[in-house]
């Protein structure tokens, strides 16, 4: 790793939000909720340069005035942000995160392709995805609940699932318990799931602002507009950490080619190590463990096609990467290690 020029009199700070170039940076956390205000343990200072997200560790210039070193990430979320042109740009939504928190509500859960893209995205951040199924309360038949998880389980191997209801307080130690020690998790999930509202029941007070979803449809309207860093209170039950609540994301493309396709799909994986050939593509060739596992009925022919496609994606986000870079030489631009 590079060695980081720190000054010795550094005291790290850890950034909770950021408006347009500017970083708000927390020096002790409050013992629950959000950054009132600058001032004390609070400043605001500018990026320059810094290629700053929210979560990360940084260290503030000896003037006060700008980010002067990000610290290394252990972990981020990171999606592709643009599509435009031959361009190829990525977006870390969250930094140094334990837990990526991925809401659906009950009532109108993800298929489950969707669910496995965003289990490869959660898996590529180094943090450990937790699919947490909101608004409880508004299902009153407990099979049918039982029958939606159940449905996505079968496309999440080795991933927990949380049921919960902010509004009557149902699973919600469950997730306190995961935040317990300082970890720090981050909410993802479509406007309107009620990721604000659980920030705000598991704080046990009205940190961020939420907001009724439409009528006809259940989305939401984009209340929480930036990503924020909050901090949970070391009570009720010793559960002192950090969340962090981020606008609805519509697209989330792949970005990195980490290991998150072999997590997401460890059964698959599984079955693919028993292929009699190595290079076994698992269409036509003798002695194929994944075609014989979809034709006694354990593995779901659409599960294949979904991860293939997932593998292609990444491929070609590869080959994009690699076309970027080689571009980027030619003009003379260093790539820096993010
Ligand atoms: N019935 C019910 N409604 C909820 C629950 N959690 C949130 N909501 C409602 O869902 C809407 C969107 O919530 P919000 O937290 O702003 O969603 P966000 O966009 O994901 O942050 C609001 O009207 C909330 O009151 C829940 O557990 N039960
Ligand atoms: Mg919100
Ligand atoms: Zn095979």
């Amino acid at each position: 790793m590079a060695s980081l020029a720190v000054r010795a009199d550094a005291r790290p700070g850890r950034v909770s939000r950021i408006d347009r170039g500017w970083s708000t940076v927390w020096f002790s956390p409050p013992s629950g909720g959000t950054a009132a205000g600058v001032g004390g343990d609070v400043v605001r200072v500018r990026n320059i340069g810094a290629d700053v997200a929210v979560g990360d560790w940084v260290v503030v210039s000896a003037d006060g005035e700008r980010v002067e070193t990000v610290l290394p990430r252990r972990s981020a979320f990171v999606r592709r942000a643009s599509f435009e042109g031959q361009r190829a740009e990525s977006h870390t939504i969250a930094a140094n995160i334990d837990f990526v928190f991925l809401l659906h509500a009950i009532a109108s859960p993800p298929n489950q392709r969707r669910l496995e893209r965003e289990l490869v995205l959660a898996f590529d951040s180094g943090a450990r995805p937790v699919v947490v199924l909101s608004k409880r309360d508004l299902i009153e038949d407990a099979s049918e609940v039982e029958h939606r998880v159940a449905s996505l389980k079968a496309v999440a191997p080795d991933v927990e699932f949380h049921v919960v209801s902010s509004f009557t307080g149902e699973g919600l130690d469950g997730l306190r318990q995961l935040a317990a020690g300082c970890r720090t998790i981050a909410l993802l999930g479509a406007s309107g799931v009620g990721k604000s509202t659980v920030v705000n029941a598991l704080v046990g007070d009205t940190v961020q602002r939420t907001e009724a979803v439409r009528e006809g449809d259940q989305r939401g309207r984009h209340t929480t507009t930036a990503t924020s860093l909050v901090a949970l209170p070391a009570e009720p039950i010793g559960s002192a950490g950090w969340l962090i609540d981020t606008p609805g994301v519509r697209a989330l493309s792949l970005w990195s080619s980490g290991h998150g396709i072999e997590r997401a799909f460890s059964d698959v994986f599984d079955l693919m190590d028993h292929c009699r050939f190595r290079d076994c593509k698992h269409e036509e060739e003798p002695g194929c463990a994944v075609r014989a596992a979809i034709d006694d009925g354990r593995l779901d022919p659409l599960r294949l096609e979904s991860m293939k496609r997932l593998v292609a994606e990444e491929a070609a986000l590869e080959d994009e990467q690699k076309a970027r870079l080689k571009a980027e030489d030619r003009r003379g631009f260093r790539r820096r290690k993010t």
